[in-house]
């Protein structure tokens, strides 16, 4: 075996860890990432040869590939990932458990010898801008081309990494096999103790990818709450005003609700006219760190966007697209004959001829046996961009220190319940928020429709310990800040009495987001209500805007009658947690609940 590239490493520990993953997996060869333009194209060219990328026109997407991953392997798998703590109750109830040695084993069964015939990549990968004290370094081995092409986008790697790494840095080991792919050997397993996460049988996305949803928030969120910070699933945003001056904010959404969008809001006329700009720093995860001068601090440790390409238009995200149009890895989508990629909810006309994302001969218009429309695009298919090539990229995205943060947004996907926006009263009733917070389910989604999921910080799928210890943790992180971000929660998605949506949303959620930095300044006319400050009726900026003051009514009217059934689900969920459950978290509970109905005196 060739393991003559080891001499790009001086790390004794890193290369027998190394050694010890090749001596299981038994690869024919072992290649080391550099992070090169050289090795790109190089590994690109093989990725052609394997049938792993078909190169699309270059004149119309220059550097752009496409992928289909196996019909079985096409979104994550949370019933196959685990956290291996060693106490199952430092898993929590919200989380898949098995103990570490049984991990070890099982995956181990699975992985041994998978790699006969094939090559091993060791991507060194930083996750945030190499070297800054907010960054965490990781060590992939993976013998999938698709998982290096697209970590090579998604995180920064190579050399660079390896330097700062240095003789005896730490890292997190990622060990990823793609095996036979079979779902029924498929386990996605985090090592906390160890620091370390083994990913086996699948090929996609948040099971293959590890620095993003494996390392950048189960494994982060456990060193989070050693070191005294938040691994958070969350976007980041700037918003610039007329005098030059940029206030930050993050957001927290469960599936299916626009974070993608809202990270690359395009600004109404009406406020451009104001002088507002917006920019993007991140559109999925934030790490928050508390900053020398009392404030909490955000960094984007991704490099690049993974999004999910139906719905993806000039319309819903103008800058998506023009971040997409060249060096981007398609997977999913419609190929086209042309050498074209399509979506549904894309822009303009389908290619006459293509295959769908199972590779399927496919014609617009194509019904299955009972007449329903055959999708082009898987619903979950994906581009793969660097983030650099955002119009709408900030210019402090990769500032070593972060951003300090105004506000915190949490929001959800609630039909009737939540008004479109309000503040919580302090930090710890924002935590509360946060932990109540749920998302009804939409038809594209599998499952129940209009089904209410709690989704506490969008992190249910994604926090690597027992979520009752997350929430004492956000609240200890409210106590250690001086002067902490402001907390507010968001609904885009109220609907009327006709089941009509009564926001417009996407570019005019700026108005939201104009009140919301103006509560932050001491500004912002708002009315208290049970749940919370909401902005009073002429408090939101709606110059241009055709909506009627009875829309507006519905948006911000909040009835106690509905709440009422809400505390059921948040009570039931909380009592998941039995005693771990902080008693403040409780307390909020009880606060709302006697809020929302005042005892009554005779
Ligand atoms: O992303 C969305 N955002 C956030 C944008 C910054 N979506 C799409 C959600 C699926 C991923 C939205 N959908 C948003 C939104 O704010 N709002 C809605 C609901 C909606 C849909 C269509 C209209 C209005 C609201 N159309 C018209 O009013 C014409
Ligand atoms: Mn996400």
């Amino acid at each position: 075996m060739d393991t003559d590239s080891h001499a790009l490493s001086h790390h004794p520990k890193l290369k027998s860890w190394i050694d010890e993953c090749a001596k299981l997996c038994k690869p024919d060869r072992i290649v080391w990432i550099d992070g090169s333009e050289e090795e790109k194209n190089r590994l690109e060219a093989e990725a052609v040869k394997t049938g792993e990328f078909v190169k699309l026109d270059d004149k119309k997407f220059p550097g752009c590939f496409y992928h289909r991953s196996s019909s079985n392997d096409v979104a994550r798998t949370e019933h196959l990932t685990f956290i291996c703590s060693r106490r199952k109750e430092d898993a929590g109830p919200t989380n898949n458990w098995m103990p570490p040695e049984e991990g070890y084993r099982r995956a181990g069964a699975t992985l041994a010898g998978s790699m006969k015939g094939r090559t091993m990549y060791v991507i060194p990968f930083s996750m945030g801008v190499v070297g800054s004290p907010f960054s965490k370094i990781g060590v992939q081995l993976t013998d999938s081309l698709y998982v290096v092409l697209n970590m090579r986008i998604m995180t920064r790697v190579g050399k660079p990494v390896l330097d700062a790494l240095g003789n005896d840095g730490e890292f997190t080991k990622c060990l990823h096999g793609k095996a036979d792919l079979d779902i029924s050997k498929r386990l996605i397993l985090h090592f906390p103790d160890d620091n370390a996460i083994w990913s086996v049988g699948s090929g996609y996305g948040g099971n293959a990818l590890l620095g993003k949803k494996c390392l950048a928030l189960r494994i982060a969120s456990n060193l989070a709450r050693k070191e005294g910070w938040l691994a958070e699933h969350m976007l980041i945003l700037g918003i610039e005003d007329k005098t030059g001056h940029t206030e930050y904010i993050t957001a927290a959404f469960p599936s299916a609700c626009g974070k993608t969008n809202l990270a690359m809001l395009v600004a109404p006329e009406a406020l451009k006219a104001k002088g507002y700009k917006v920019w993007t720093v991140g559109d999925d995860i934030a790490w928050l760190k508390p900053g020398p001068d009392g404030r909490l601090w955000a960094m984007n440790p991704e490099f690049g966007f993974f999004g999910v390409a139906p719905g993806t238009n000039s319309r819903t995200n103008p800058h998506a697209m023009d971040t997409v149009r060249k060096n981007t890895i398609f997977t999913n989508t419609l190929l086209g004959k042309d050498g074209s990629v399509w979506w549904e909810d894309g822009d303009g006309e389908p290619p006459a001829e293509g295959w769908d994302w199972m590779g399927r001969p496919w014609t617009p218009g194509q019904k299955d046996a009972e007449g329903k429309p055959i999708v082009g695009a898987h619903p979950n298919s994906r581009f793969t961009a660097p983030a650099s090539q955002c119009p709408s990229i900030s210019s402090h995205w990769q500032d070593p220190q972060g951003v300090p943060i105004s506000a915190v947004i949490f929001g959800g996907r609630r039909q009737h319940l939540a008004p479109l926006v309000y503040q919580s009263f302090d930090w710890a009733h924002g935590v509360f928020v946060g932990a109540s917070m749920a998302s009804e389910r939409t038809a594209a989604q599998v499952g129940k429709l209009g089904e209410v999921r709690r989704d506490p910080m969008a992190m249910l799928p994604f926090c690597g310990y027992n979520m009752a210890d997350y929430f004492g943790h956000w609240l200890e992180m409210g106590r250690a800040v001086p002067n902490p971000p402001k907390i507010f929660h968001v609904n885009w998605f109220r609907k009327d009495e006709n089941g009509k949506f009564l926001w417009p949303g996407y570019g005019e959620n700026l108005r939201v987001l104009e009140w919301i930095l103006g509560r932050c300044k001491g500004q912002g006319k708002a009315q208290k209500t049970p749940i919370g400050h909401v902005p009073a009726a002429d408090a939101l900026d709606l110059t241009g805007l055709k909506i009627s003051p009875k829309a507006m009514e519905k948006l911000l009217d909040v009835r106690p009658e509905d709440w009422d059934q809400e505390l059921d689900g948040v009570e039931g969920f909380f009592r998941r947690f039995d005693e771990r459950m902080p008693q403040e978290m409780w307390s909020q509970f009880q606060n709302l609940k006697s809020r929302l109905k005042p005892p009554v005196h005779a």
